[in-house]
């Protein structure tokens, strides 16, 4: 007998993946992560015998649970599947998952919807950090469907505006975790960032790109694959992320300047594949470096570094990603003391995920 885990089938902003209360899962995270990998069907590269999509984007779980500290609605666990090999990851957050996590614990109970808009106070656990999700509750029901249109995603969908309140440095223990504006490897300037995502930022044109390459064409490159991996290693330690080679992290953004009237052109390795968009928190700590004064942003992105409110527009291969920040600049550091952004989600099925006994017999 196979054992029937419930399970909800989400599109969290341009991800998507498999939603699960902790208490249903096994308790130990060893055999929890098999149960995970056998959900998505990893490793494979079709994921055929589970409900991966295939892609990193579409190989993503969320585990919620109860609040772990008080003055929270939840807490979300972002765990990432390897498509291709038996692993899963949890040294990265992800804000596009998170952006179903709101509905998701209004329709578990975790939290009453008002009638109008919920904000749902969101712990991540991956990074210790604060989300606030606005979810449109109208009569007191979520409501997915609306008007809001984000780059990534056919269609429209109601607007879930987020707040992050304290994801400077949450991930590596600094804004800057090398300490450093820019360093130098491999002959290669970039710039380290840490807003809720460590990220390395590069030049396009230091790798001889225009920055306009399609995510297929930079996969298709052996080389340049090789080279950002190898920079991606070297990197990894020395921005308190230990050895990288099997975390997701960092991730590694190339920049040029931009071409449709945004602040930067970005093509993001995340970090084996080329993202069709940008993450978001990714857009976050790529928003930040173009702030930072001296960064290998500095002559590239069209911004000036100045206190206050900004909205800042990041291109990425299918449109725009827009950041609001509340940014303060002082001797030359940027303490961004709230970042905004709008995402949607959808569900797409609930049920329950079936998994061979083999992997799993159940509680
Ligand atoms: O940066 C992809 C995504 C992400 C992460 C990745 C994300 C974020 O688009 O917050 O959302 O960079 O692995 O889901």
């Amino acid at each position: 007998m196979m054992t029937a885990i419930p399970s909800t089938l989400m599109r969290g902003g341009t991800s998507k993946g498999l939603y699960f209360n902790a208490k249903d899962l096994p308790a130990e995270d060893a055999v929890r992560d098999k149960v995970l990998l056998a959900a998505m069907g990893s490793p494979d590269l079709r994921q055929i015998d589970g409900v991966g999509g295939a892609h990193p984007l579409t190989s993503k779980v969320a585990i919620l649970s109860s609040p772990s500290r008080a003055g929270d609605d939840i807490d979300y666990l972002f765990v990432q599947v390897v498509v291709d090999k038996p692993e899963v990851s949890t040294s990265q957050n992800c804000g596009n998952i998170l952006a179903a996590v709101g509905p998701w614990a209004i329709e578990n109970g975790f939290v009453k919807a008002q009638d109008g808009v919920t904000p749902v106070r969101i712990h991540m656990l991956n990074s210790g950090s604060i989300a606030v999700a606005h979810v449109p509750t109208p009569g007191g029901q979520v409501e997915y469907e609306g008007d809001a249109r984000i780059d990534g995603v056919p269609g429209t969908a109601a607007a879930i505006p987020i707040d992050f309140l304290d994801v400077a440095g949450s991930s590596c223990g600094a804004l800057l975790p090398t300490g450093n504006v820019i360093d130098k490897i491999d002959g290669v300037e970039l710039t380290c960032v840490d807003n809720g995502m460590p990220v390395v930022v590069l030049r396009a044109t230091d790798f001889g790109l225009k920055g306009d390459e399609t995510p297929a064409e930079l996969e298709a490159d052996d080389n340049l694959k090789k080279r950002i991996e190898k920079i991606r290693l070297e990197i990894g330690p020395k921005m308190n992320l230990g050895d990288v080679e099997k975390k997701t992290v960092p991730k590694m953004t190339l920049i040029s300047p931009p071409q449709s009237g945004g602040v930067v052109n970005t093509r993001s390795f995340i970090p084996h594949r080329v993202h069709e968009a940008i993450g978001v928190l990714g857009a976050v700590s790529v928003a930040t470096a173009c702030m930072l004064p001296g960064s290998v942003a500095d002559g590239v992105a069209h911004i000036s570094a100045s206190d206050g409110e900004r909205r800042l527009d990041i291109e990425h291969p299918t449109g725009f990603f827009t950041v609001d920040m509340d940014v303060e600049v002082k001797n030359g550091e940027v303490n961004v003391k709230r970042s905004a952004l709008l995402r949607t989600a959808r569900k797409l099925m609930s049920g329950e995920i079936y998994i061979p006994s083999k992997v799993w017999a159940g509680k």
